[in-house]
């Protein structure tokens, strides 16, 4: 029998609308759905490839895992896993106190909503401060400029609105990752932009790639990785010298122009142009079209974040966005203020908060909070040095952080002295392996969800609810099931609440207390997630496709001055300004190694789809052609790539669109040990290059996974031509 039911996809922040075809209760197809939708009908590879994962692809698994003291692992039903884990959690709490048991939210558990919650809840109730995530091994580059800077509450502009978009290191085309870092739409992003140039935008893309995303840039800017800070410090220091800032937006809402003038003024066009490899007149017709701009959007991905001086980068993009005044004005249409959690949105300045000044600080290191997480480039020490509040437990959600994190020689010891390593995923990654417990956890259409990510991202006001779809494997439990099954076993209780980014859990008001005797029911949690809404669960549910809610339009409210300002430069970030102008090159190295994302793949999940293995046997190393012929190097040879901290070996591809100089290769690919056959191991595993030790950020301990300073040689020998054909 074949039935059909209304879905969206949780595999990436677009989380497109769907439409699933279910044959004899198992998923059979799937199609894009745009019935309510704000971004229309649209899905990638991904969306069908999550359906193959369901259905077993990439050896999905099926029954919890335990380690045996063999090393193997063998089945054990979860009801017997989570009660093995809560003792053992117990007796570490009641010898070393909370503060032993720590855990990582990996980019798996940021859109399993209820699983994301109550792990929140079970954080909180257990009074840890441990808690890591992706973000500090990602984009917390931004939160660290929201920190030092201050935030400007009325947010940044609708792509729909603006008449320029500069997008720096960030491809959504490939990435989906748009607002509220960067302009476009997460959901069908090339119609977004093909939409505001047919409107009169300009589109500028600052990547040292002709990425996807610059089909649709009227200029492309290619620098070598790494100089963001100083390209637009220099695109500052432009706007400065030709007067053509918002006076306006900055009379009343910045401060320390004075200083930032000081601080750029050595930062010449000329300078910057010939640091960053690009001509200097690309750099003064960004900052031109800047000046020119009345409705820009500045705004940045991953790639700035990844690269050398990564909270400096994001810093002075911000600051170039700031002196143009990037950002919603009073008076202006909001066009999404949120749909479970309206909002009401201020023309204000939310002043410089530097949490990790104050607080509970890491044991390690001299740092507090983020955003109420430490730095997840800290967790091997957090783990290894000797101490009171050593990190004894570790529960991964949704992550592969002994990959994520680079340098597995010193991650794979730290975590290998856990006393408890718990990961909760459907997939045996890279982390799993290592792990006393591995919980096989349900599959996005065998749960239910709620729009609770894009509330306030999509481009529109729109909810959607997820029923499940089919019934999940017998031997898994829902994410949500081992945080309130471990917490119901520790006698911890819980409060589920609409928790967001910015929000302390513990600080939250009210929320609804779960029975910790029986199994909540998750309709009821999801009707609770609901309460606050615009639209209530019953509508939602009666909509499977989404709702848009009826509403009179909302437009940013002014308000009288709070004497808050936007902090352009600050003395950390002058000091830092001032050591980047003192930097010398680093000419031991001919290349820097860069990151991307490949349509395909998730970081580490669909890796081993079967479709991304046929097109992606392995992690490509690309080069310039012209580098290519300079160094010897042909298409799909062995080469050897060796960085200060590692060396790994790839296999060469020519790819025009890349800039010289710059190698550019995807991540959370190969194996953590050194290996000299890439074909075997399915690629190599980019973190090898990069050090937990040294070129750390200030702040946030930011890695380094992008402008690594590299060389490259042939390593002897192409790929046998067997190996090729048999994998493309
Ligand atoms: N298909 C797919 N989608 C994903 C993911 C995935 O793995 N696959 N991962 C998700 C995750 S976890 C994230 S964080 C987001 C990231 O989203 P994005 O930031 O859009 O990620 P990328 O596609 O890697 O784009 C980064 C760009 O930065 C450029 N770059 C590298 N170094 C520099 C530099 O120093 N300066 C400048 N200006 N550019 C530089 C690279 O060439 C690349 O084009 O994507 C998410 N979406
Ligand atoms: N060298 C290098 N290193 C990098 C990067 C880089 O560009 N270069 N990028 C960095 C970035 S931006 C990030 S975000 C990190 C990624 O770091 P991680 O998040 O640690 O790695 P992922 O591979 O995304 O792991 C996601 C896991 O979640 C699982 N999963 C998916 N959906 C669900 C679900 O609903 N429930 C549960 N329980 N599990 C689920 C998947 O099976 C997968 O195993 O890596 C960082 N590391
Ligand atoms: S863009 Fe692809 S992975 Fe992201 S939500 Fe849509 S279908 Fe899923
Ligand atoms: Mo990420």
């Amino acid at each position: 029998m074949q039935t059909r039911a209304k879905s969206f996809c949780r595999n990436c922040g677009a989380l497109c609308s769907m439409e699933l075809t279910i044959e004899d209760g198992k998923l059979a197809g799937v199609s894009a759905d745009g019935s309510a939708s704000p971004y229309g009908a649209y899905m990638c590879p991904k969306g069908r490839a999550s359906l193959d994962f369901h259905n077993g692809a990439e050896g999905r698994l099926l029954n919890s895992l335990r380690r045996e003291a063999s090393g193997a692992f063998s089945e054990l039903p979860a009801a017997r896993a989570l009660d093995e884990i809560a003792a053992r959690l117990a007796a570490l709490i009641a010898e070393h106190g909370p503060r032993s048991v720590a855990f990582y939210h990996g980019t798996g558990a940021y859109r399993s909503v209820l699983g994301a919650l109550l792990e929140r809840a079970f954080v909180s109730s257990l009074g840890s401060p441990n808690f890591f995530s992706t973000m500090t091994i990602d984009q917390s580059a931004k939160w660290v400029t929201a920190g030092r800077m201050g935030v400007m509450a009325s947010g940044k502009p609708s792509t729909r609105d603006i008449d320029l978009a500069v997008i720096v290191g960030n491809n959504p085309l490939v990435s989906h990752q748009t607002y509220p870092f960067g302009p476009g739409e997460s959901g069908a992003p090339g119609k977004s932009f093909a939409a505001a140039r047919a409107r009169g935008a300009r589109i500028v893309v600052v990547d040292p790639r002709r990425t996807e995303t610059a089909r649709y840039a009227d200029l492309l800017i290619q620098p070598l990785p790494g100089h963001d800070a100083a390209l637009f410090a220099a695109v500052a220091h432009i706007l400065l010298r030709d007067g053509t800032c918002n006076t306006a937006f900055c009379e009343r809402f910045v401060t320390q122009l004075d200083r930032l003038a000081e601080a750029v003024a050595p930062f010449t066009p000329e300078l910057v142009a010939r640091r960053a490899d690009v001509p200097v007149e690309q750099i003064e017709q960004l900052a031109r079209w800047l000046g020119e701009a009345e409705r820009p959007f500045v705004g940045s991905g991953s790639g700035p974040s990844m690269s050398a001086h990564s909270n400096l980068n994001d810093h002075m993009i911000e600051t170039v966005n700031a002196l143009v005044g990037g950002y919603r004005r009073a008076g202006d249409l909001v066009r999404n203020p949120g749909t479970l959690k309206p909002r009401v949105c201020i023309e204000t300045v939310v002043p410089p908060q530097r949490s990790w000044e104050r607080g509970v600080k890491c044991r390690t290191a001299d740092i507090g909070a983020l955003y109420g997480e430490f730095p997840t480039a800290l967790l091997p020490q957090e783990i290894l040095v000797p101490g009171p509040d050593r990190i004894r437990a570790l529960i991964v959600f949704g992550g592969n952080p002994l990959t994520a994190l680079g340098d597995p020689a010193r991650a794979v010891p730290a975590f290998a002295d856990l006393e408890l390593l718990v990961s909760l995923d459907a997939r045996m990654n890279e982390t799993a392996r290592m792990a006393h417990y591995v919980i096989a956890t349900s599959q996005h259409f065998e749960r239910h969800d709620l729009s609770i990510p894009g509330d306030s991202l999509y481009p529109e006001a729109f909810a959607q609810y997820a029923p499940p779809v089919v019934p999940g494997p017998a031997g898994t439990i829902h994410d949500w099931e081992f945080f309130w099954g471990v917490a119901s076993r520790l006698k911890l209780p819980l409060t589920l609440k609409y928790w967001n980014y910015g929000l302390s859990y513990d600080a939250i008001p009210g929320g609804l207390p779960l029975d910790m005797e029986r199994a909540p029911d998750p309709e009821d949690m999801m009707r609770y997630l609901c309460e606050h809404g615009d639209v209530s669960f019953d509508e939602l549910r009666a909509n499977p496709g989404g709702v848009r809610p009826v509403r009179p339009p909302q437009y940013v409210k002014a308000a009288p001055d709070n004497g808050a300002r936007l902090e352009l430069c600050p003395p950390d970030v002058a000091a830092e300004l001032h050591a980047v102008l003192e930097e010398v090159v680093d000419d031991r190295f001919k290349y820097r190694l860069a990151c991307r994302r490949i349509l395909d793949a998730m970081n580490s999940a669909y890796r081993d789809s079967p479709q991304t293995v046929r097109k992606y046997p392995l992690n490509w190393a690309y080069m310039n052609p012209d580098d290519m012929r300079e160094d010897g190097i042909d298409d799909n040879a062995l080469i050897e790539i060796q960085s200060e901290s590692g060396r790994i070996l790839g296999v060469a591809r020519a790819e025009s669109q890349l800039r010289r100089g710059v190698v550019s290769m995807t991540h959370l690919y190969g194996s953590l040990a050194p290996s000299t056959d890439p074909y075997a191991q399915r690629g190599s595993h980019t973190g090898r290059l990069t050090s937990l030790q040294k070129h750390l950020e200030p702040i946030n301990f930011m890695p380094r996974f992008s402008g690594i300073p590299v060389n490259i040689r042939r390593a002897g020998g192409d790929v046998p031509a067997a190996a090729l054909l048999a994998t493309i």
